[in-house]
């Protein structure tokens, strides 16, 4: 356990998949405690990290393209606040990530004059695995366990595929959620979930991250209310 406390105003976060700092820039970010970004699946890539940084009023997280060790340092580099790591499946995969992500002594990151060393970056960046396997629910409790991880953060959609279950608000993968959060919680570290799913939401356990939906999402959304039928 090596976060006592949420850095977080709120819980809520919007995921980003499509939008830059741009768009960033000119939208209202009440209610909104945290963006994560999507390296893994939507057109974001690192180089976009920057600008993202630069407008955002809020933490930025980095949901990372895979467990590469070299991947994972590029999206450090940028200076988020921390990095949210697809498919950990075990104790190792996590203690892995550990070296890859803690300069030393703690792990083996490489420090370098990038834009974290220039222009400041968290000393320690959040390192949140992703469980969303069924390997990874096996092993949820020696992930969480592993010194140098600060949290985990549930995929309920993947977890649902690797479960075989229909659908995210099925009871064997709200119950797995559950039992994530409790796992996580007996540890004292953070617990995020994605959502995306309004019949989701409710019937989550209390989270300290809540990817409550994309920035996509938004957008439909605001679509709707602007040119939907009458
Ligand atoms: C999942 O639900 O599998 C996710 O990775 C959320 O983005
Ligand atoms: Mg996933």
């Amino acid at each position: 356990m090596t976060a006592a406390s949420t850095p977080f105003r709120s819980p809520h976060g919007l995921w980003l998949t499509l939008l830059g700092a741009d768009a960033l820039e000119a939208v209202p970010f009440e209610g909104v405690g945290w963006v994560g970004v999507d390296l893994q699946h939507g057109r974001l890539e690192v180089a976009d990290l920057a600008g993202i940084l630069r407008v955002s009023p809020v933490p930025v997280l980095a949901r990372a393209a895979s467990q590469d060790a070299a991947h994972l340092a590029r999206v450090l580099d940028t200076g988020v606040a921390g990095v949210i790591v697809p498919g950990v499946g075990s104790g190792q995969e996590a203690a892995a990530l550990v070296s890859a992500v803690r300069l030393p002594p703690e792990g083996r990151r490489s420090s370098g004059l990038s834009r974290s060393a220039l222009v400041g970056g968290p000393a320690h960046p959040l390192l949140l695995p992703m469980v969303e396997t069924r390997g990874g629910l096996e092993a949820v409790a020696d992930i969480v366990v592993c010194d140098g991880v600060d949290g985990v953060f549930v995929g309920p959609y993947d977890l649902s595929l690797s479960l075989g279950r229909p659908s995210v608000v099925d009871e064997e993968v709200v119950a797995a959620i559950h039992h994530v959060a409790s796992t996580a919680r007996r540890q004292g570290v953070l617990v995020g979930a994605f959502s995306a799913d309004r019949n989701l939401d409710g019937r989550l356990p209390g989270l300290d991250l809540l990817g409550v939906d994309t920035d996509v999402t938004a957008i439909r959304l605001g679509m709707a209310q602007l040119f939907g039928a009458s």
